[in-house]
């Protein structure tokens, strides 16, 4: 395809989809007539991949996903179809400018954090790997929300991507299963038979996910909630508008919104009916897909591998026991065998609050069968594992990392330190009980998505040096090690880094009328807002440097600008109190004229995809600060390792495995380790004699209490000193000396350039195993047990 040809097919979508002219089309309507031009390429491969697959009906990968983390899907598709130039080319002649055109998308933000944006990068991947594999998940309305600050508060707003038309997806009416809450069991002919009381209708949207070079593409289905009878027209011609409307409009709550909880789930009933909607939705369209295919039902753990993220579509062990046993009529203890041969689980998080934990009387009232099959696999479960002392229920509770455990074959942490930590903690029990069961998958990201789109200087000077296998086979970064020393190549390393910094300093004048010096040290913490995170240790440090250079302006001190972005749980007050004090300290800090030269701090509003690919290839410094044994993974760590800012960091979920690959003497280390942190909690005071022993610590602290940054409500911070002086769980106070000794250590190293961006480039080059295509080819081999195929 020719820049011409875009161009002209461009027009005819300009015209024949969205009815207007050259003349008359705003910048959405030709970022929807791009998009529907490259869909139709985009389509071809599709085709290609979904007949392949159906001619070899190989074993497929269904990941079974409450959130989709994708951000914005126009430049994926232009990326991985390299159309590139082309589309470059064909806006050129209609006078418009790509980037401007691409950014007009809104993000598709239908996840949280980690955990959603990680089921991203796998779907690309596995496009990419050409593995045969569903995404399942809902198709909210409502992503995650909004933020803006008033007077530094968080404030939440809903976000409505679909108020614009989406260009990326197909309804399947054909495809649409009817799902049931509620009701009762009854028996029939010896059969347990379950009649829900309420119905809605699952209707499926496909949305094309293409790999790496068009080479192959997989489908994400998202699921949305309607209603099983429209409106009542009865009661509409009685005059009773709202009430004929309410049953459509109380099926659709359950696809209305995401959830903005991030590892603090809470119990909420509208929560389980979204999950059992997706998941029971999910398994009949691959028992269905199975059937067509006309396979015996034992085999089909030879023809399906299904992969719960997390515990949230956990009750798939027992609806799929469910439809095998009770609507199939396989014997119990087979349909339990078979259910496991087919799932496997990933667990994302030790912090108890985020186990899911069901009460017993919702979950019978819900789903009054699955609750008796719980039981009925739990006694299996004990017939087949004498003296085990764990139970699938406790307290009045369902426990779903138990249920998703004992369900799969496979279950997997995503760090080699968190998987080790589930076996020595969480799933003890199990672990003694299925020693083969518990494997490791380090987490990794998508290499086009966040290398070659996100940084186009860093990826033509790979390309320059080490030609373009890289993208697809991202351990080839090692090559660059031969260039480490050639003074050529680290100043174009430089260079890039050094523009990337000044569009991103342009970018935050234009769009946030805030001027940064692009020398200073960028030092950027941008990720979920939580306590185990340790924002505010960051912030602590902040406020104490700034202490120190106000007391001593002329001690040549290197520029920083430390950036935040983040979201906090509309509910954890606690995090949204950390975003009001970073925004306080920065609105005293950069109106302060002797400091502010050295010293800036941002809080960028409404984090999400998008912000981060602008903002981590212009990003010195990787904040990676959790309490050890807290931070299952981090994926953002692995991001900016590969687009050369170095971590200062502690030796927490995957930044452990990142310095071992980038070296010790390119990666800021500080803090106790996960063994140290229990010990530490141990000590009685432990806090306080932090505190003591460090008086820039005391002073920060002081200064925050007695109101330095809220003049006009000295007690705001009041609880956060508190806390911190206090119980201080997650150790700040123990942490920050070392904390502060490694900042320095961070600012020496990028005193000396030649020494600072070696070590930069050091992180690029030795970084590439953290591709997820190399996480899913280890899924493909340690759980799954599928290969790839190969499109026409
Ligand atoms: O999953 C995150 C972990 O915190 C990260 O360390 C890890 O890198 C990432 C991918 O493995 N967990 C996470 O994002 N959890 C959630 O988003 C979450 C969402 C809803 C919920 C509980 C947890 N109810």
């Amino acid at each position: 395809m020719t820049a011409a040809d875009l161009r002209d097919a461009i027009l005819r979508h300009l015209a024949y989809e969205l009815g207007t002219d050259p003349g008359h089309a705003t910048l959405h309507d030709w970022r929807i007539a791009l998009s529907l031009a490259v869909r139709d390429r985009l389509v071809d491969r599709w085709f290609a991949a979904n007949s392949a697959t159906r001619a070899a009906q190989p074993k497929r990968v269904y990941y079974l996903s409450m959130e989709f983390l994708i951000g914005r899907l126009l430049e994926d598709a232009i990326v991985n179809l390299r159309l590139e130039d082309q589309a470059r080319g064909a806006l050129a002649d209609l006078g418009l400018e790509l980037d401007a055109v691409v950014q007009n998308e809104p993000d598709a933000a239908l996840g949280n954090g980690g955990l959603g944006r990680l089921a991203a990068c796998f779907m690309e991947s596995l496009a990419t790997i050409g593995c045969p594999a569903f995404g399942y998940g809902i198709r909210y309305e409502n992503g995650l929300f909004r933020q803006s600050f008033q007077d530094g508060r968080q404030v939440e707003e809903p976000e409505d991507w679909l108020s614009q038309f989406h260009a990326w997806e197909f309804e399947r009416r054909d495809v649409s299963q009817e799902i049931r809450f509620g009701g009762e069991v009854t028996e029939k002919d010896g059969r347990a038979v379950w009649t829900g009381a309420e119905a809605v209708i699952a209707a499926a949207f496909d949305t094309p996910i293409i790999g790496w070079k068009g080479r192959w593409a997989n489908t994400l289905r998202l699921w949305s909630a309607q209603p099983l009878h429209g409106f009542d027209l009865a009661r509409f011609n009685r005059g009773e508008y709202a009430a004929a409307a309410e049953p459509e409009a109380t099926a659709r709550t359950i696809s209305r919104v995401l959830y903005p909880d991030d590892t603090t789930g809470q119990g909420k009933e509208l929560r389980l009916k979204q999950e059992y909607f997706f998941t029971a939705a999910s398994l009949r369209d691959i028992l269905r897909r199975f059937e067509e295919e006309g396979g015996a039902l034992a085999d089909l753990p030879k023809k399906a591998a299904i992969q719960l993220n997390d515990t949230h579509p956990a009750i798939a062990g027992p609806e799929l026991v469910r439809l095998l046993h009770d609507e199939r009529g396989m014997a119990l203890d087979e349909a339990i065998a078979t259910a496991r041969g087919c799932l496997s689980y990933t667990n994302h998080t030790l912090m108890p609050e985020a186990l899911e934990r069901w009460s017993e009387d919702l979950m019978t009232r819900l789903l009054p069968r699955h609750m008796q099959l719980i039981e009925r696999i739990d006694e299996v479960h004990a017939a087949e594992m004498p003296g085990r002392r764990v139970t699938l229920r406790e307290h009045g509770e369902v426990k779903m990392g138990e249920i998703a455990f004992t369900m799969a074959h496979k279950v997997n942490g995503v760090s080699a330190l968190h998987t080790d930590l589930m076996k020595e903690t969480v799933f003890a029990e199990l672990h003694r009980l299925h020693p083969d069961r518990i494997v490791n998958e380090t987490n990794g990201v998508t290499p086009r998505r966040w290398v070659l789109s996100a940084n186009p200087r860093l990826s033509r000077l790979i390309t320059d040096v080490i030609g373009e296998g890289w993208v697809d086979d991202l351990e080839q970064l090692h090559q660059l090690e031969a260039s480490l020393s050639d003074p050529g190549f680290l100043d174009a390393y430089a260079k890039a880094k050094r523009e990337n910094k000044e569009e991103f300093a342009d970018w935050l004048a234009a769009e946030q009328g805030v001027r940064v010096d692009p020398e200073a040290l960028f030092d950027v913490q941008i990720k979920r807002i939580h306590e185990y995170k340790r924002q505010h240790l960051n912030i602590l440090e902040t406020v104490a440097l700034w202490r120190e250079i106000k007391a001593n302006p002329g001690a040549g001190w290197v520029p920083r600008v430390k950036i935040f972005a983040g979201k906090a749980a509309p509910g954890y007050v606690f995090a949204k109190e950390i975003i009001h004090l970073i925004n306080d300290v920065a609105s005293v800090l950069n109106a302060d004229p002797v400091t502010s030269p050295y010293l800036k701090v941002l809080f960028l509003p409404n984090y999400n995809v998008s912000l981060a690919e602008r903002l981590i290839p212009a990003a010195d410094l990787s904040e990676q600060i959790s309490t050890a044994g807290k931070e299952a993974s981090g994926t953002g760590n692995m991001k900016f390792a590969l687009n050369g800012a170095p971590t200062i960091g502690t030796l927490d979920g995957a930044n452990v495995e990142i310095r071992e690959r980038v070296g010790a003497r390119n990666f800021f280390l500080f803090g106790m380790t996960a063994a140290e942190v229990e010990a530490r909690r141990a000590v009685p005071d432990h806090a306080r004699l932090a505190i003591q022993a460090d008086p820039r610590l005391g002073g920060a602290l002081k200064a925050i209490s007695q109101g330095a940054f809220s003049p006009k409500d000295r007690h705001r911070y009041r609880g956060v000193v508190a806390n911190l002086t206090g119980q201080d769980y997650f150790l700040v106070c123990s942490d920050f000396t070392a904390y502060w000794d490694a900042q320095r250590r961070a600012e020496a190293a990028y005193a000396d350039p030649e020494v600072w961006h070696r070590m930069a480039a050091c992180n690029t080059a030795r970084s590439g195993w953290f591709s997820s295509d190399r996480t899913i080819r280890g899924y493909m081999g340690d759980i799954w047990g599928t290969v790839p195929l190969v499109a026409e």
